[in-house]
């Protein structure tokens, strides 16, 4: 058993309760302990649910691991929020449900009510509270030798990081919370009155996160760490931070734990330069501005991350990319070979059709603009810029030029008058007029945002904010509050919530025409597609292995964390169909993989045939390759990894549209010797199978020999009994390896058998026959 294993175990014994607050005595109780402390102490971090509309990584929690790494920590990542969601049982659309009920005069602090559901149960339930409180116990459960917990909040996930700090801290863990919602003293003073943190940091979590961690593993105070937080002896103590750090020194992030399947997060600076009056920014991150990396070093990033991880696809999580002209143009610059698509948030402005035209040659495939508004008046008293010809300009052109174009709109902002509001439907149907149906909108309510100037100096807008009396709230939540300043719980303003739901629902009448409704806070219901929610962009689906390191355990690291270098003995070799090129020497490595695919004529399929290519780690690399080129592909398998449903859908996911299984016998015993290893067969059926219910095209195929040849017509009956789903029968002479390869079959009994399956196939279903002998 590991050192610290058994002082978590001490410590529990040691640990005393202060009756008020819940919080713990631990100081004095750690630091004898502190001796007993591994080299490098484990630090659990984890990524709360809900998780939402877009798929998307937790970048910060990356950086977070990074820095404690540099300064002598390990680190675990659980993406708990991912992996709720696609297990199906994120509760987003019930959070949402809920929140909207208060659209039009709330604050994006968590709502009181269902904190207290959440932590308090005795004083009020609800099947969310409920769900929320499971799951945390779910997590604890796969926690269970955690000495020292990091987790993010904003304003969604704090329900869940509160109920989980409070099991976590029962249990003696050590937890620190960070992200947005943490840099907004109002809210961490209630966390930590709660007692769901030991301590919780302002802003940037790569540099302080270590030595928060270490004092409070060392059992002190945090009284050195900058922009710490914490409760001591009944009083909040906080120091001062020393802003953020510079970016370029920064470790660059750990995605371990990370299932990258599909695009890489990434980040070329932090903050934003201007201050809106709604926007939390200039607030929580205490007006620090914005910090650039260097375009080199994002672009020196991006290559690594290409080459470490197979994928090309990158996610911008900046607040946007084209505040700074020559900055930009140098990243744009960089990015011109147009190797990597990428996404990411832009401002409106400055950004005419030679500029636009670069930004899509560099790889941009999607813009989301901040918009909030069509009306000039009210874009000033937010403090953005009124020129409101330009932005519809720019949002054409961006569509125009082919890149995906959203924007966001934010309804109700104190002071949108009736003529703002019907100036905003006019000008979205005439963008929906010059562009089409690639452009998409979202509607936000205006909300309290914790830390922006309205919340700020409410008085400026006319605005009223409400704070929470304690007395209307259970006897914890109410001590608590008694003991921290004001917690702002809404807002009044000259806009009432009925007007901004009406406003909202005509916006959304919009979106629906477009059969783009979607999920938004201040909705009523989730709309459909089918039986599924629908969602502003199509979501990621299927089970997944949940950590790079399980998934290493469970054999599938290739696919968690692909490895992009094809090995020379993978015996897998690509050549287009329809003969018009015959034979593509094997690719050593993932470029003249590409350069092969990009010799090879529009709409070819790419066939990928064996050995056996499942065996290849590269695999899923190839796919995602052929896909990025809008080629298709078929891959020929024995089936037999595709039995896990997990790889079949994730091999789906990057591509994979058709495959044959190629059986070897039809008859288990006859197969099974064929292939060397007892139950291939039914692995076989099983693998075509999670390939059919993965929506690959799937063709049922047999390798004649002479050893198979005379059952051959039997293929028809495996088919309709066994695996209604295939779409095809395939028919292959071929030679097999193994210790004692069975002959090539007669060609006068091949002839005979396929004219059999021919009159016995049903109409409509494809059989081929290859010759490869
Ligand atoms: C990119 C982005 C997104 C992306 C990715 C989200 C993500 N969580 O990574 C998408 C589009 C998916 C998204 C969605 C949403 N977002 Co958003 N998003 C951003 C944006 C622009 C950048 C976030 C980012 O990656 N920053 C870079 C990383 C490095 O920073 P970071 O995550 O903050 O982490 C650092 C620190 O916070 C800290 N830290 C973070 N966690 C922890 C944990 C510990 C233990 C410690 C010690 C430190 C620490 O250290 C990190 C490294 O320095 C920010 C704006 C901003 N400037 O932060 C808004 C922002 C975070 N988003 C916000 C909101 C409201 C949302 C949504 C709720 C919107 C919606 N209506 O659905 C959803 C929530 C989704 C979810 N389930 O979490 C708000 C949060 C406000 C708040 N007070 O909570 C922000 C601040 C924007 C704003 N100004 O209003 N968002
Ligand atoms: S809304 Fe966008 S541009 Fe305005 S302050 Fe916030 S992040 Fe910056």
């Amino acid at each position: 058993m590991r050192g610290w294993l058994r002082i978590a175990s001490t410590s529990r014994l040691l640990s005393v309760r202060l009756p008020s607050t819940g919080a713990l005595t631990f100081f004095q109780v750690r630091m004898t302990l502190a001796s007993f402390m591994p080299e490098r102490p484990l630090i659990d971090l984890v990524h709360p649910p809900p998780y939402g509309e877009v798929p998307f990584k937790h970048l910060g929690l990356c950086y977070v691991a990074a820095g404690l790494r540099a300064s002598g920590f390990d680190t675990r990542y659980h993406d708990v929020s991912e992996q709720l969601h696609r297990a199906g049982s994120d509760f987003y659309d019930d959070l949402i449900l809920r929140l909207s009920q208060h659209a039009g005069d709330m604050s994006d602090a968590p709502r009181l009510d269902l904190l207290t559901e959440v932590l308090f149960p005795e004083f009020g339930d609800s099947a969310l509270a409920t769900t929320i409180r499971a799951q945390a116990h779910e997590t604890a459960q796969r926690l269970p030798h955690a000495r020292a917990v990091g987790l993010s909040v904003n304003t969604l996930t704090s329900y869940f990081a509160a109920a989980l700090g409070k099991i976590l801290r029962n249990q003696d863990v050590i937890v620190v919370l960070g992200g947005p919602m943490m840099s907004y003293p109002p809210v961490a003073d209630l966390f930590l009155r709660l007692g769901v943190a030991d301590a919780v940091l302002r802003g940037d979590g790569d540099v302080y996160a270590a030595r928060l961690f270490q004092s409070l593993l060392d059992g002190t105070p945090p009284r050195d760490v900058p922009a710490a937080r914490w409760l001591e002896r009944d009083t909040i103590r906080l120091n001062p931070g020393l802003g953020g750090p510079n970016l370029d020194t920064l470790p660059s992030p750990v995605f371990e734990g990370n299932v990258l399947d599909q695009f890489i997060p990434l980040q070329a600076s932090r903050g934003c330069e201007r201050s809106c009056v709604y926007c939390s920014e200039s607030g929580i991150w205490e007006g620090q501005g914005v910090r650039r990396r260097s375009p080199a070093r994002v672009l020196e990033q991006m290559d690594g991350l290409a080459l470490e991880y197979g994928l090309r696809d990158f996610h911008f999580h900046d607040d946007y990319l084209n505040g700074h002209r020559r900055w930009f143009d140098e990243l744009l610059q960089g990015l011109s070979h147009g190797r990597y698509s990428w996404e990411s948030f832009f401002e409106p402005y400055a950004l005419d059709t030679d500029r636009l035209g670069r930004i899509r040659d560099a790889g941009c495939r999607l813009i989301k603009y901040g918009i909030q508004s069509f009306s000039p008046s009210l874009l000033r008293l937010m403090k953005r810029s009124p020129d409101v010809r330009g932005i519809v300009d720019v949002v054409v052109r961006t569509y125009q030029l082919g890149i995906s174009t959203h924007f966001d709109m934010l309804i109700g902002h104190p002071g949108e008058t009736e003529e703002d509001h019907r100036r905003n439907l006019t000008m979205i149907e005439e963008l929906y007029q010059r562009t089409g149906e690639r452009l998409y909108f979202s509607i936000n309510p205006f909300y309290l945002a914790a830390g922006s100037e309205i919340e700020r100096h409410p008085e400026r807008f006319h605005t009223v904010i409400i704070t929470a009396e304690a007395s209307d709230h259970a006897p914890p939540i109410a001590e608590a509050l008694r003991s921290i300043g004001p917690y702002p719980v809404g807002y009044r303003s000259g806009i009432c919530a009925d007007s901004l739901r009406r406003r909202m629902a005509e916006l959304s009448s919009i979106l629906r025409r477009h059969g783009k409704d979607y999920l938004y806070l201040g909705q009523d219901r989730v709309p459909t597609v089918g039986q599924e929610p629908r969602r502003m962009l199509p979501g990621l689906d299927g089970s997944v292995p949940k950590t790079v390191r399980e998934s290493r355990a469970a054999g599938d690291a290739d696919l968690a964390l692909p490895s992009i270098v094809l090995r020379e003995d993978s015996n897998v070799r690509l050549f287009p169909d329809h003969d018009r090129i015959s034979l593509l020497s094997a690719p050593r490595d993932q470029q003249a993989l590409e350069l092969a695919l990009d010799h090879l004529p529009s709409g070819s399929t790419v066939r990928i045939l064996g050995g056996e290519a499942t065996l290849c780690p590269s695999l899923p690399e190839i796919l995602l390759a052929i896909r990025q080129r809008g080629l298709s592909c078929c891959l020929e398998t024995n089936g037999l990894r595709f039995s896990r449903s997990a790889y079949a859908q994730a091999l789906a996911r990057r591509g994979l549209t058709r495959a044959t299984v190629l059986f070897l016998g039809l008859d288990a015993r006859v197969a099974d010797e064929l292939a060397g290893m007892d139950g291939a067969f039914e692995l076989a059926i099983e693998g075509a199978r999670q390939l059919i219910a993965a929506k690959v095209s799937t063709d049922i195929g047999l390798v004649l020999s002479d050893r198979t040849v005379e059952e051959a017509h039997r293929l028809v009956e495996l088919v309709e009994e066994r695996l209604p789903g295939a779409s095809g029968l395939r028919v292959v002479v071929a030679k097999l390896r193994g210790p004692n390869p069975p002959s090539l079959p007669d060609p006068n009994r091949v002839e005979e058998q396929v004219r059999a399956l021919l009159t016995r196939a049903r109409a409509g279903i494809r059989v081929v026959f290859e010759d490869r002998g």
